[in-house]
């Protein structure tokens, strides 16, 4: 029988730091409303949904950013998220910053079931930027100030997601350009990767430049290669256009197993994408080419795990 899950992607465009949760979540209702009119059965919202990308903002002093954390899911304002989906019978994933009762700092993401039950939840482990001010660059990236490594690994579960059950994993932003990320999902079978992000049009890092295409065309190579080389559908969702005076580049996609993008985001603004799955298609891969139980030589992969940075290689020179 064939395995099917309606995947929605619901990019949002701009927070605005003055904007409260209230604002963001009235709007993720409406896709989320959209989402279930138009035959979805998860609806995958970005990396840090409810508010503006607070990390390009420095805050001195750790407490005074409080505000822009959950302490408990879902609260009084994220409510009508989980309202919406009980109603609506439909799944969602969440990406927001988390402060524990005992006071760590993550960057999370969940999978809700329709129920309002977290079935599955991820700290984002590949966090990139700085964690002090920078005065060089025009816009701060403190994701190392404001949160800890994630401490959960790269979980995957099975849970029912509309008729069938999926093989559910997450990754957040910057996870989706380490191919170790995805491989470990994918040694867990997982089926569908749900993966939230901002990224800046601008690499702040490198004084604003690298081509403009690129940066776009980077992103969906990663999530496009994460899908092939794990057999696996992707959302790889955004957090889009001019927040703060500053871009997100937007440009949200739904990926197959064999990498090719099946939908993608055209506008800068809050914008729904969806696409119809086969879940038979990660078969495909994982019998053929990337049977990982024939194929793999781990071996030769000693590396990977026990050296972090790279090294230079041995010289050759002609005798
Ligand atoms: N939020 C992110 O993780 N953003 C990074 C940027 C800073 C490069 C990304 O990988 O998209």
């Amino acid at each position: 029988m064939t395995r099917r899950l309606v995947l929605a992607a619901a990019q949002l465009g701009p927070i605005q730091k003055a904007e409260g949760r209230d604002v963001a979540v009235g709007r993720m209702v409406r896709l989320m409303e959209t989402a279930a009119r138009r035959g979805a059965e998860v609806v995958v919202f970005p990396e840090l949904a409810l508010t503006t990308f607070f990390p390009r903002w420095y805050e001195e002093d750790l407490s005074r950013a409080d505000h822009w954390y959950e302490h408990a899911l879902p609260s009084n304002e994220t409510a009508p998220l989980w309202e919406a989906a009980k109603k609506h019978g439909i799944g969602f994933h969440l990406g927001y910053a988390e402060k524990t009762p005992d006071g760590h700092r993550y960057n999370t993401a969940v999978y809700v079931h329709p129920s309002g039950e977290t079935v599955l939840k991820y700290r984002k482990v590949h966090l990139p930027g700085h964690s002090e001010y920078d005065p060089v660059r025009k816009v701060q990236h403190l994701e190392k100030r404001y949160f800890e490594p994630g401490d959960l690994g790269f979980p995957v579960v099975r849970a029912p997601v509309g008729e069938n059950k999926v093989n559910l994993g997450i990754l957040i932003c910057n996870d989706r350009r380490w191919p170790e990320a995805w491989r470990v999902l994918g040694l867990q079978q997982v089926e569908l990767v749900m993966c939230g992000y901002n990224t800046p049009s601008l690499n702040a890092e490198n004084r604003g430049f690298e081509a403009h295409h690129l940066r776009v065309a980077h992103s969906h190579l990663a999530i496009q290669a994460g899908c092939y080389q794990n057999s696996c559908f992707a959302a790889g969702v955004a957090k889009a256009g001019t927040e703060d005076g500053h871009e997100l580049f937007g440009h949200s996609i739904i990926v197959n197993p064999q990498g090719e993008i099946m939908a993608q985001a055209t506008s800068w603004d809050d914008e729904l994408i969806i696409a119809d799955c086969d879940l038979g298609m990660c078969e495909l891969g994982r019998k053929t080419i990337f049977d990982f139980a024939r194929h793999r030589r781990v071996e030769h992969y000693t590396r990977i795990v026990e050296q972090t940075g790279s090294v230079a290689p041995p010289e050759w020179t002609p005798k």
